[in-house]
């Protein structure tokens, strides 16, 4: 009887536990579209003071704190914690966050969403002590509907918890035995590995009837005039709808029935204006549906006409050869830490249009959405990353395939994300994967891509080319690793130290192997090249008359020397310096007070003379 009565619990926490996970399955699509305000749609921005609590023990589940924290302290979100308090730096262990809230009255009866801009690394919610979903991988956004879970007559308790473990199993690595950094925290990566919320929580709602789930925009010209394919993805009960595309003194109205609350619809542009840094003109696309009578749901976006494409040598913008200056750069900011700030992103770009750049990448990890508008704004070309960033392909397995998981959910989710940015021009899979031995120095050992790499690579090229046959696609490659991984990309992007990491001091030697290697690199492949990372680490304030290592000197030098050798070859097709501002690290032997110094702005965004320099070299 005893046993009957335990099969029988059993069974009801299996069916618990079930029930539980479905109900945390992440639907992708949810993030498609950005919260909107507008006559239909409603957002609550949740950024503010929260609760916070650390959890080392990883009791607090089970202890229900998801039933309200005692105990706490006030946290900033957005924000990592690692810097806003004294005594939690180097902590990536379980914490939890609260928030208190109403839901306001003329909501009800919609349906309600939370989103979370990103939960750096794992993450669980409640509403009201009920477990509502949770995601992997920090960086990009998770939501999840929650109307059955709120109340009304009372305010809601929101609960997250995080946690930022380094494991082998995740993307980025850490805890990677043999791996090439010795760093504390145990990164497999040269950042700090801060933790939190680093973006907006949202709660929004949908017009229960019907709404619009997805927004596909892809554009292109033929002569004068230009073709926006609009893609639109309902659900619910509407019939039709219209797009309308109004910008430049000019306005087109195009009706859609839905079909499978699906339609496709063309709207052309006679004497289009193209979208470039030059002019990032960005027309408005509004979408609505309706039932016979009433407008139902309506989604508002901005989109640039422009093409994407390469030759043998080039990048092609809107068919003609683009050359991308700029910068690899970081979410990173003193006590903010990766948190988002609108104010350091507005300087930032005007940072980054006063040296002349009109390009960077996402390094090493996708950014704040409001990052990419900006940039749409701009015009600046963008090689958007996911956080694939020290992998390998050696050892056990099971890891492996785990990180191969993890990489296609984020593959998934930022081409979902930002496939409507006219600023996004490649999509990045990886930054420099290791192969089995190497050092920093690039030497020694195996080195070689391994068939099992190759087929993984293909197999993340492919679904990023199933998804987004509109842009290029790429691989960015370690110095001293095999070109069979480079040579899979669309563009061959490498990141190189010559006269750094290697022929240290020596930038004549450096530039020579650059000529040699690169030259062999476009022979093999014949595509073309961009230098995504090059960089000396540089004491601002530090000079010498004989420029040498860490001086602003050696740093100019160090650029103009591998811009110079860029300017002889013609399929270079961009320059990215690495990096555009200092930023924190772990602790390590090569990371002065666990700070990378190659920016040339300091991580208070003050210019070295490597700036000045730029802005010379790149205003021409
Ligand atoms: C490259 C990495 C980048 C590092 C940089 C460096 O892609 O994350 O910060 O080198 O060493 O290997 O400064």
């Amino acid at each position: 009887m005893n046993n009957l009565r335990t099969l029988f619990f059993l069974a009801i926490l299996s069916l618990y536990h079930l029930n539980a996970n479905s109900q945390s399955s992440n639907d992708i699509s949810s993030i498609a579209l950005f919260p909107q305000q507008n006559e239909i749609r409603n957002t609550i921005n949740l950024s503010g003071i929260w609760r916070f609590k650390k959890d080392s023990l990883e009791v607090g589940e089970k202890e229900n704190w998801q039933n309200g924290l005692t105990n706490y302290r006030s946290i900033a979100v957005p924000g990592s914690w690692n810097e806003q308090f004294t005594d939690s730096r180097d902590y990536l262990g379980m914490v939890w966050y609260e928030k208190e809230t109403y839901a306001p009255s003329t909501w009800r009866g919609q349906r309600i969403f939370i989103r979370v801009g990103s939960a750096t690394y794992a993450a669980k919610v409640w509403i009201n002590g009920q477990l509502v979903g949770k995601h992997e991988g920090g960086n990009l956004p998770f939501a999840f509907e929650i109307g059955s879970y709120l109340k009304w007559d009372s305010s809601n308790r929101i609960s997250i918890q995080v946690e930022n473990l380094l494991k082998p199993t995740r993307v980025p690595t850490g805890e990677v035995k043999g791996g090439p950094f010795t760093n504390f925290p145990k990164s497999n990566y040269d950042f700090f590995p801060y933790a939190g919320l680093h973006r907006d929580v949202w709660l929004y709602s949908l017009p229960s009837i019907a709404s619009i789930k997805d927004i596909t925009v892809k554009t292109g010209f033929t002569n004068t005039t230009g073709n926006v394919e609009v893609k639109i993805e309902a659900e619910g009960k509407a019939s039709k709808g219209t797009v309308i595309l109004f910008g430049n003194g000019k306005r087109f109205e195009v009706p859609f029935s839905l079909t499978n609350n699906q339609a496709t619809v063309n709207v052309s542009i006679p004497e289009v204006r193209l979208w470039s840094p030059e002019d990032p003109h960005l027309y408005t696309l509004d979408v609505s549906i309706s039932d016979a009578k009433t407008t139902l749901d309506h989604y508002s976006l901005e989109t640039g006409v422009r093409t994407i494409s390469k030759n043998n040598k080039q990048v092609l913008l809107n068919g003609k050869p683009i050359f991308l200056k700029g910068f690899g750069k970081h979410e990173d900011f003193p006590i903010i830490g990766r948190g988002s700030s609108n104010p350091v992103m507005i300087k930032d770009f005007a940072l980054m249009k006063w040296t002349g750049a009109n390009s960077f990448r996402t390094s090493h990890y996708p950014y704040d959405e409001e990052f990419m508008r900006m940039a749409d704004r701009e015009g600046f070309l963008i090689i958007d990353e996911i956080p694939a960033v020290g992998l390998y392909f050696h050892g056990d397995t099971t890891e492996l395939a785990q990180r191969q998981v993890i990489c296609k959910q984020y593959l998934n989710e930022l081409i979902t994300r930002d496939k409507n940015h006219p600023s996004v021009i490649m999509w990045c899979i990886a930054n420099e994967p290791f192969p089995k031995d190497l050092s920093v120095s690039g030497g020694g050992g195996d080195r070689s891509a391994s068939p099992k790499s190759i087929e993984l690579f293909k197999e993340l090229f492919a679904l990023v080319k199933a998804k987004d046959n509109t842009r290029l696609a790429t691989l960015v490659g370690v110095m001293g690793g095999p070109k069979e991984w480079v040579g899979l990309g669309d563009v061959m992007c490498v990141n190189r130290y010559y006269g750094w990491y290697t022929h240290t001091g020596e930038l004549a030697a450096a530039t020579k192997l650059l000529h040699l290697e690169l030259d062999g690199l476009h022979k093999a492949y014949n595509k073309p090249i961009i230098i995504t990372e090059f960089g000396a680490d540089t004491y601002p304030g530090m000079h010498t008359e004989q420029s040498e290592m860490f001086t602003e000197e050696f740093q100019v030098e160090f650029l103009k020397a591998y811009l110079d050798f860029a300017d002889q070859k013609d399929y270079i097709a961009g320059m990215h310096v690495w990096a555009f501002s200092d930023f924190k690290t772990g602790q390590g032997i090569i990371r002065f007070g666990g700070v990378n110094y190659k920016g040339v702005f300091t991580r208070d965004r003050k210019p070295k003379t490597a700036a000045y320099y730029l802005r010379s070299r790149w205003n021409k």
